[in-house]
């Protein structure tokens, strides 16, 4: 599902086209460019970002995240209070009808804890406030941004 900013615009016309259709997946919500950060030697937590788009006319809010081999997934917000960067946890994330969602360095993002190992990839389930599941596969990059 990421990596669809590779594809044509016709493309991703018609899988928004039969994910609408479809009975498993919710219509419209798209998740680009998934990545996660390459664990530090020592750590056991890291970072994910990437950016959420909702071509429904509802408004998706995400109140949880989910993988078989993290034993926690925060939502975080990095802000900047008297020059200091400061990170803190929110309950949940929401997508407005028709806009996007950047989780990226310096602003909202994923945080992992208690990540044994890392392999190429890795599954990420997102559940919303209406008790959607919205499996997103993120790849593993090797970055050294602040979270
Ligand atoms: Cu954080």
């Amino acid at each position: 599902m990421n990596r669809l900013s590779d594809w044509p615009v016709w493309s991703l016309v018609v899988l928004v086209v039969m994910l609408g259709c479809g009975s498993q997946q919710p219509a419209g919500l798209m998740a680009d460019n998934a990545r996660v950060r390459s664990l530090i030697a020592g750590s056991d937590k890291t970072v994910g970002y990437v950016s959420f788009t909702n071509y429904s006319t509802d408004a998706v809010t995400l109140i949880g995240a989910h993988s078989d081999d993290i034993r926690t997934i925060e939502f975080h917000e990095t802000t900047q209070i008297d020059g200091m960067m400061r990170m803190r946890r929110l309950t949940s994330m929401e997508i407005a009808a028709d806009q996007s969602l950047l989780l990226q360095p310096g602003g909202k993002h994923l945080m992992l804890f208690g990540v044994k190992t890392l392999s190429a990839t890795v599954s990420i389930e997102f559940t919303t406030a209406t008790g959607l599941i919205i499996p997103v596969m993120f790849e593993v990059v090797d970055f050294r941004l602040p979270s």
